[in-house]
This record gives structure tokens, C-alpha cells and sequence, in this order.
């Protein structure tokens, strides 16, 4: 399986580079014809053949400086044409076929309910044209596109519009993009569109068009998209001093798409849920999700596109900075610290899981079989928390002088890692030399901290030590350069002031560099609580024996948002954990006042208090522990959640009504408010499901918003209230033709958790609104029931992990890449106990027996199942 791996040690410079490409591409949905003109040159003298390549192609022409090559003096295999070429430059010219009816990949070109558009990232311009389809050949564009005008009135492509011309019925565009790229981010869309016109003046004067092109009849849920697009491009500038520069910027919305959206150059396609929203259709959620994957896409076109990836080992020098710039992006538009909170709970949920898990890698992979299998939690979320770490320890000015030297070095260049690390050191004379590490190697590292006061010497010591378990790719680890911020707390919460001979920057950084140390903090009046990971400064497990109080001092008075709910969660964790001990345990009357002194205090803002009153995910907590019984961690979680909606009852109450809106708002206030009302109704629903019923049915048939309306089904569902089956019926006649909003009922039909889940998921397949072949219909039924709906996935039987790797084994033949990114769960069986690990193992292993395993699930399942 891993033999056809690539290495990152086995990469080599191209021997022959492209300049330039002039593609012209005749549109037929069956039969497209890409004539692809390309001024070659030469690297390496010593070449003699030119090795382009090219999958499901039809090869009809190629000449090389106007002479046909013959048959017999070239090879095509299926990945590549090799053509003998010992000349230091050369016009090629290619025509190929292809069927972008056929193409369910949606990689390459494909078709999208009736439209034309591509995906190229990471290896899909392969599948239009032969070519050298590696992020380090970058060339200009031209690129004309002809189709049907009655059907494709719209014919888009990179860059400037330079000409357009007539031939009865025949359109034809040329677009021409002056920026030389690498073919991942060539785009091509055609079909016939409502546009959303706009404008941006740019720092500099010049003016920029914006165009948002949706589906027909969707222009009243492009507003939010566009307004997003301005705050993103005012954003660059004054945070990074960053301009756009091309004449105009086009977003195109598809309903078929794999991922969020494409950075592509001048032209974005997005997926339409991170375009199409207005208060009716969409909630807060989708919101501020439109918000950050428009902000992050604009952001690629310095940090991805006029600075590349070398190779896509890489990808983590424009995915994690790129995701670092989004998430600062929707910290200053909200000014919440919530949003930190989020992040912080992918990371432990989602990338902590695969750091242990069987696909463990470093931000920047060192073996991969499939590319697409690489964008992942760890190379996005933890490449961003890489990139954060070096902003805590450089400074906020300090990290933007290395940004403007990474500019000023590798403008128009494709780069590795080690290049942005490079500038961030020599723009501030810093030796990010440890650091690196965090780039070699996978696995979260643990920081285990001692405290000891000293009354009579009035200090506090400190002893730190950091280890890095072993991982499913790599045995032995090296120790790395952690950031820590540190806060010494008094009994009520104020904090202590830091008098120290250990250095630290920023105030209260402290950089871990050894594999231990001792830090002694002096003029400390009584023994503190201390927080050492502020603000989540470092993707570390910290482990310190916290005593309850401890934890509630933290827990009620931190000033740290993140470290206030962290402080929360550990304590639930404790006692969920002593309930999978003993179910008859009990919460400590302070640990309950505690939470219920938190949901008294009108000092705290509603978003954070949603956060401070949730309980622990089950992911969360499934990476905390070992053997997993998973039935048992449920029934523990219950315990302590009826023990907790009991004491918090009377005040989730009055949160409940206190929180209600008399007008909509999209502030992050209001947004705020309406989160704590969804989960004060979940508290209520929780301990008393028969006030809650009536509750429901109000918000359900009272609401003027989504976000409303799909809170109260939510708490319908996951309590299984009686109006939750009239409730569902009613939002789907209301929604049947909406394919996004369709999603979110998909989503709760898999998160069902009772005992007709089989029957129901078969009767949801069976509706028109369910189908394989959309990614966003099979992600929200597959996923909602495979990584929400515990109780059933994990049937005892093992029900659940057949119906999923059913589904997998269909999606193989439909879309390889989506396959393999919903089997995930599955891949995980090591971490369960035998009862279950060895029916998930069964289930994965039916998938792996089936005829045409594509190298997607190969890889993936493989890593699993033999290690
Ligand atoms: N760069 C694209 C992802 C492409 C995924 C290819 N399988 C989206 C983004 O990160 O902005
Ligand atoms: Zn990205």
C-alpha cells in the first residue's frame, strides 16, 4: 500500500518548466475539447523527455513547435504523456477530450446542476489537460472559453476580461491573468447565473469590481457573502498592509462542491453554503461561518497564490497561515472570546483524535499517497496554532515585520515552510531553531506542571515537563518550543503580579525550550491557583492536579475567557469520569453552585456564558481516555448532566426568558443571546421534558429567524420530545426544495438517537432530498449520524458501523475524496474496547475487500487496519 507513496526527502526541482499556457476549452457537457498551447523551457540541460501529467484523458493531437508527433514517439499511460524533447524551449500543443457529465469526482472539470466549473487543488488540472501539475511550474494564463450562449450566457476563467466574440449561438471569452501560477489554481466556470455587483477601493485608489454570481432566483442571499468580501479586503489592508491586485474579484456559488471553497486565482467557486444565507434560511452559525471561509479564501491570494507552496508537503505555509489569518479575522469582527473557545474545541476534538489515531502526521506530512487525504485538522487547525505560537512569541508587530520580509523574499515564488519560518527568525533576530520541531514531527505534546508554595519565603515554584507520546507514523520524539502564558491567581480570582528571574516576554510568556524547568515566582502573599495556558498559547495536553476550588476559582473568575471554560469542562470531566466508576456519584454542592453562581452573574456575556454551561463533548473526552467504553461514557455523561439541569433549573429559566429578542439583530450581541437562550432551552428540556414541550413548540412556530427555529427542533431531537416528529414534518414541507436548509434536517435525522434510528435512516435515503452524489446532503446525513449520534453508531450490534460502511463502499464509485473523509470514524476501532473495536474492525473490513478501492480509502483504511 505504501509503496507508491511519495516522500518529501524525494523531492527534486522540475526538469522542465511552463511559462506560459494558452488554453482554449470548446464546452460540451460530454465532450470537451482542451486545446492547451505552452511555451516550455528547460531546466535541467541533461533532460531528454518531457513527462506531462494527465489521467481519464483522450490525447487527439500533440505537435511540438508546429510538427506533429507521431503515435509511435510518444507514450501514454494512465497518469502521464511522455514525449521526447532535448530542446532548450518549445511551443507544445495539446488537444485532449474529456466528459465532465461522467466526472462524479467533482475534481477536474465537472458539471454542477447544469454549470460548468472546476477544482484543480490539489492534482485535478490533470484531469483537463496533460500538464506539469506541480505547485512549483508556475506560468501566465490565457484562457478562452466557447460555449452555448443560451446556456452558458456567463464564460469565466481567471484573471481580466480581454476580448468576447459571437458565432451565431457560439460565445466565446478570453480571459488573460498577468500573475504566473501553478495550474492548481486555474479556474473555469460556465452557466447562467444571477450576479451580485459590487465595488471595493483599494488603499492605493484603485477600484476593484466584485461580482457574486449565485443560482437563479438566490441574489436575496448574497448580501451577507459580499459584505463579508469588503470587511476581508479592508481587513488585509490594515492588519497586513496587503492589497488585492487584479481589476475585478469573482465568487461563483455551485451546490456540487467536495470542500468549503477554492482560492482560485481572481475567481473563487464556493460551495453554496458558505455563500448563501439570509435570516429565513440560514442561522448564526452559517454566518459566521460565510464570514471566515470568505475572509480565508480572499486571504489565500497572498498567503497561497503570490506566495505558493513549493511542494504539497507544504501546504500547511499557506493552509495554516491562511486559517491563523481567518480565525484573527473573525476575532476583530466579533471581539468575542468565543471564538477562541471554538477553535481551542476543534482542536481537542477533532485534531487531538488524529494526532493519536491511525493517519497521525506533522504539519507538513512526510509520505502521502493521496494528496487530497492531507487536507486535514492537523495540517490546517494545529499549522494555524504553529503559526499563533510564533505571533505569541515575536509579538504582534514582531510577527508582522517577518510577514513583510516573507513578502518582500518570496513574492511570486513557490516555497517551503522552513522559508516562513526563516523570515519570521531573521526579521526579529529570534531562534525559532527548537521550534521547527513542530514541523517534523506528529503528536500532541503533554506539559505536566508541579506547583509548591512557600509560605515562609512568600514564592511559588513551579517544576515543568514536556513529553511527546509515540505516534502511528513515528516512535521516537524530540522535545519542542512551547509558549506558555502564564496567570498566577489569587482565592478570588485577582490576579498576582509575576516576580521572576525566568524570562518572559510579552509579560507572561514563558518559552518551554528544555525538557524540563523550574520557574520560582517571589512577593506571593498566600498559595495561588496558577493557569498556564492561557488564551490556549500552545496545542499541548496540560496536565496539573487541580483541586476542585482551584478549578471553580478559575471556573468563575478567570480573566481569560478560554481558560474560564477550560476550567468548567475539566471539572465535568472529573465527575463524568467518577460516573463511569460509580453512577451513583454526586456533585459536590459547590461544584454545582459553582455553575449555578456562573449562570447567575449578569457580568459575563451571553455568548461566553453558552460556553461556560455546556457540557464536555463525547469526542473530547473519547481522546482523554484509553479502551474506550463508550456506552458506559455516555450513561456517566448523563449522570452528571441530570445533576447539573436539576441545580441550574430555576436560572436557565430565567436565562430563557432574559435572553429573548424583541427584534432581530445579526450583532454578535444579539447572536450571543440567542445561543444562550438555545442552550438555556436544552438545560430546561433536560430536567423537565414536559415545560420544555410547550417551550419548543412557542419558539418553533414563534420564530422570525433560523437560528431560532433550529434550536428548538435541535432540542426536539436530542431529547426526543413528542413534538419532535410533527416539528420535523412540519420544517420539511416548509423546506423540501432547499437543498442547504435540507441539511440541517438531514443532519438531525442522523443525530437521532431512538430506537427506530435504522428505520428512519432508511426512510430519510429513500426522500428526494437525499442523494450520494451531492457532498453536502451525503456529509449531513452521514456525518450527523456517525460523529453526532453516539448511542447509535455505536450500536451494540454493530448496526450502526455497517450503515456506515455501507455508504462508504457506494461513495467509492461516486466520489473517492468525500469517502474518504466520512470513513473516518470507522478508522478509530483501536481506541474502543474489544466488544466494539472488533465490530468497527469487521465493518472497515468489508469496505477494504470490495473490487476498485480507490487509492483515497486505500490509504486511509490501510493506515488503520495494518498499521
Ligand atoms: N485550498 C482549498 C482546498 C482544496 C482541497 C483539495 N482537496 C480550500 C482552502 O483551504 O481554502
Ligand atoms: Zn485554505
Amino acid at each position: 500500500m505504501t509503496t507508491n507513496a511519495k516522500l518529501l526527502s524525494d523531492y527534486r526541482s522540475p526538469d522542465f518548466t511552463i511559462r506560459s499556457v494558452e488554453l482554449t476549452v470548446e464546452l460540451d457537457p460530454t465532450d470537451t475539447r482542451i486545446t492547451s498551447v505552452m511555451k516550455v523551457q528547460r531546466l535541467n540541460q541533461a533532460a531528454q523527455a518531457l513527462v506531462l501529467d494527465g489521467e481519464a484523458l483522450r490525447l487527439e493531437h500533440v505537435d511540438i513547435d508546429g510538427v506533429v508527433v507521431a503515435d509511435d514517439e510518444y507514450s501514454v499511460d494512465d497518469v502521464s504523456l511522455t514525449l521526447p524533447l532535448d530542446q532548450s524551449e518549445a511551443m507544445i500543443t495539446i488537444v485532449t477530450r474529456i466528459n465532465p457529465t461522467e466526472n462524479t469526482s467533482l475534481e477536474g472539470l465537472y458539471m454542477s446542476d447544469g454549470a460548468f466549473c472546476t477544482q484543480c487543488e490539489a492534482e485535478g488540472f490533470r484531469k483537463i489537460t496533460f500538464y506539469l501539475d506541480r505547485p512549483d511550474v508556475l506560468a501566465t494564463f490565457q484562457t478562452t472559453v466557447i460555449g452555448d450562449e443560451t446556456k452558458y450566457p456567463y464564460l469565466l476563467s481567471n484573471g481580466n476580461e480581454v476580448s468576447r466574440s459571437k458565432d451565431g449561438q457560439k460565445l466565446s471569452v478570453t480571459w488573460q491573468d498577468p500573475h504566473p501560477k501553478p495550474c492548481y489554481l486555474f479556474a473555469l466556470v460556465a452557466g447562467d447565473f444571477d450576479v451580485l455587483d459590487d465595488s471595493f477601493t483599494t488603499m492605493s485608489g484603485r477600484e476593484v469590481a466584485l461580482r457574486l454570481f449565485v443560482d437563479k432566483g438566490n441574489l436575496n442571499r448574497a448580501d451577507y457573502a459580499m459584505a463579508s468580501l469588503k470587511h476581508s479586503m479592508k481587513w488585509d489592508e490594515d492588519v497586513y498592509g496587503l492589497e488585492y491586485d487584479l481589476d475585478i474579484y469573482m465568487i461563483v456559488a455551485v451546490d456540487f462542491f467536495n470542500m468549503g471553497a477554492m482560492e482560485n486565482k481572481g475567481l473563487n467557486v464556493f460551495n453554496s453554503k458558505y455563500v448563501l444565507a439570509n435570516v429565513e434560511t440560514a442561522t448564526d452559525h452559517d454566518f459566521n461561518g460565510i464570514e471566515a471561509v470568505i475572509g480565508h479564501e480572499y486571504f489565500h491570494n497572498w498567503t497561497g497564490n503570490r506566495v505558493t507552496c513549493r511542494d504539497w508537503f507544504q501546504l500547511s505555509l499557506k493552509e495554516g497561515l491562511t486559517v491563523f489569518r481567518d480565525q484573527s479575522f473573525s476575532q476583530d469582527m466579533t471581539q468575542s472570546s468565543v471564538n477562541r473557545i471554538d477553535d481551542v474545541a476543534i482542536m481537542r476534538s477533532h485534531q487531538f483524535a488524529e494526532d493519536s489515531g491511525p493517519m497521525a502526521h506533522p504539519i507538513r506530512p512526510k509520505s502521502v499517497v493521496e494528496m487530497n487525504n492531507f487536507y486535514t485538522v492537523t495540517v490546517y487547525n494545529k499549522g494555524a496554532e504553529v503559526i499563533r505560537m510564533m505571533h505569541t512569541l515575536l509579538g504582534k508587530e514582531g510577527f508582522r515585520k517577518g510577514m513583510d520580509l516573507y513578502f518582500a523574499r518570496h513574492d511570486g515564488k513557490a516555497v517551503t515552510c522552513d522559508d516562513f519560518v526563516e523570515a519570521m527568525e531573521d526579521a526579529n533576530s529570534f531562534d525559532l531553531g527548537r521550534f521547527r520541531q513542530w514541523y517534523e514531527q506528529a503528536g500532541t505534546p503533554t506539559v505536566t506542571a508541579t506547583g509548591e508554595y512557600d509560605a515562609a519565603n512568600r514564592s511559588y515554584r513551579l517544576e515543568l515537563a514536556q513529553s511527546v507520546p509515540p505516534t502511528a507514523d513515528e516512535e521516537s520524539k524530540q522535545h519542542t518550543h512551547i509558549p506558555l502564558r502564564i496567570g498566577l491567581y489569587g482565592a478570588n480570582g485577582e490576579v498576582i503580579d509575576l516576580n521572576t528571574e525566568a524570562p518572559l516576554t510579552d509579560g507572561n510568556v514563558y518559552s518551554l525550550v528544555e525538557p524540563t524547568a523550574e520557574l520560582i515566582f517571589t512577593d506571593v502573599d498566600a498559595a495561588p491557583t496558577p493557569a498556564l495556558l492561557l488564551d490556549f498559547s500552545a496545542p499541548v495536553k496540560l496536565e496539573f492536579d487541580y483541586s476542585d476550588t482551584q478549578l471553580l476559582t478559575l471556573f468563575k473568575s478567570c480573566d481569560d475567557g478560554f481558560t474560564r471554560w477550560d476550567a468548567g469542562q475539566q471539572l465535568l470531566t472529573r465527575y463524568v469520569f467518577s460516573a463511569m466508576k460509580n453512577s451513583a456519584v454526586l456533585l459536590p454542592a459547590d461544584v454545582l453552585q459553582g455553575f449555578v453562581s456562573v449562570a447567575n452573574d449578569s457580568a459575563i456575556d451571553a455568548a461566553l456564558k453558552s460556553k461556560l454551561l455546556s457540557m464536555p463533548a463525547v469526542s473530547g473526552l473519547v481522546n482523554q481516555m484509553k479502551d474506550v467504553n463508550i456506552h458506559s461514557l455516555l450513561d456517566a455523561l448523563d449522570v452528571v448532566r441530570k445533576q447539573l439541569a436539576e441545580s441550574l433549573f430555576e436560572s436557565v429559566q430565567q436565562l430563557f426568558n432574559s435572553s429573548a429578542q424583541p427584534n432581530f439583530e445579526l450583532t454578535s450581541k444579539a447572536m450571543g443571546l440567542r445561543m444562550l437562550k438555545s442552550v438555556a432551552l436544552d438545560w430546561i428540556a433536560n430536567h423537565s421534558p414536559s415545560i420544555a414541550e410547550s417551550l419548543v413548540t412557542t419558539e418553533f412556530e414563534n420564530a422570525n429567524n433560523m437560528t431560532d427555529t433550529l434550536a428548538a427542533l435541535k432540542v426536539a431531537n436530542t431529547n426526543s420530545l413528542h413534538c419532535r416528529s410533527e416539528l420535523m414534518t412540519s420544517f420539511f414541507n416548509k423546506w423540501k426544495d432547499d437543498g442547504l436548509v435540507m441539511d440541517k434536517w438531514l443532519a438531525l435525522q442522523g443525530g437521532w438517537d431512538n430506537d427506530a434510528c435504522q428505520t428512519n435512516l432508511a426512510e430519510v435515503e429513500a426522500t428526494d432530498v437525499f442523494t450520494l452524489h451531492n457532498p453536502n446532503r451525503a456529509r449531513s446525513l452521514i456525518s450527523g449520524f456517525s460523529n453526532m449520534n453516539y448511542r447509535r453508531f455505536h450500536a451494540k450490534d454493530g448496526s450502526g458501523y455497517q450503515w456506515l460502511a455501507d455508504k462508504i463502499i457506494a461513495l467509492n464509485a461516486i466520489n473517492p475524496q468525500i469517502a474518504a473523509r466520512l470513513v473516518n470514524p470507522l478508522t478509530h476501532w483501536k481506541k474502543f474496547n474489544t466488544d466494539q473495536g472488533e465490530l468497527m474492525k469487521q465493518s472497515l473490513t468489508s469496505i477494504w475487500t470490495i473490487d476498485a478501492l480507490s487509492k483515497d480509502l486505500k490509504e486511509v483504511i490501510g493506515k488503520s487496519l495494518n498499521g
